[in-house]
């Protein structure tokens, strides 16, 4: 009788564990987690950079008129232009062309006083060519030492 009674109590029991187990997975916690992430980043990188260095930078841009060169050219036994104006600080060019020699040079021939400097001092040779710059604001007649008849004249303006 008691053993009968002992496993009575031993099924009961189990009967009341797996009945307290299934209440308990009846009543699912209700879950009221709402996943909303909500990231909030607030990146506020401050760099403050105190550089004591002074820098002293100062550019100076000097703009001068560009400087020209003009060309006369000798060729077919005279020289073309033979009168060109320019701006003191320009360059004229002669440029010679013709097969003779041609012997650019200021005036008066034979002493080539006017525009001291000015005078290629020889016979360029066909291809050759001589530069002056005239910095000097004035007029400045030139001619052919070799063959004087071929002249012109440069006027030099400020
Ligand atoms: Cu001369």
């Amino acid at each position: 009788m008691k053993k009968a009674l002992l496993i009575f109590i031993i099924v009961a029991g189990i009967i009341a564990a797996v009945a307290a187990f299934k209440n308990k997975t009846a009543i699912a916690p209700e879950q009221t987690e709402s996943p909303t992430a909500s990231a909030s980043i607030s990146p506020s990188p401050t760099v403050s950079v105190t550089d004591n260095t002074t820098a002293t930078v100062s550019p100076t841009v000097s703009i001068t008129p560009k400087s020209q060169t003009m060309i006369i050219n000798f060729a077919n036994g005279t020289a073309t232009p033979n009168i060109v104006t320019i701006k003191a600080g320009d360059t004229v060019k002669f440029v010679n062309s013709n097969s003779t020699l041609h012997w650019p040079a200021s005036g008066v021939h034979p002493t080539h006083q006017i525009c001291p400097g000015f005078d290629a001092l020889h016979g360029l040779n066909n291809g050759e060519s001589y530069s002056f710059k005239f910095n000097e604001a004035k007029t400045c007649p030139w001619h052919d030492h070799l063959n004087p008849s071929i002249k012109g004249q440069i006027v030099i303006n400020p």
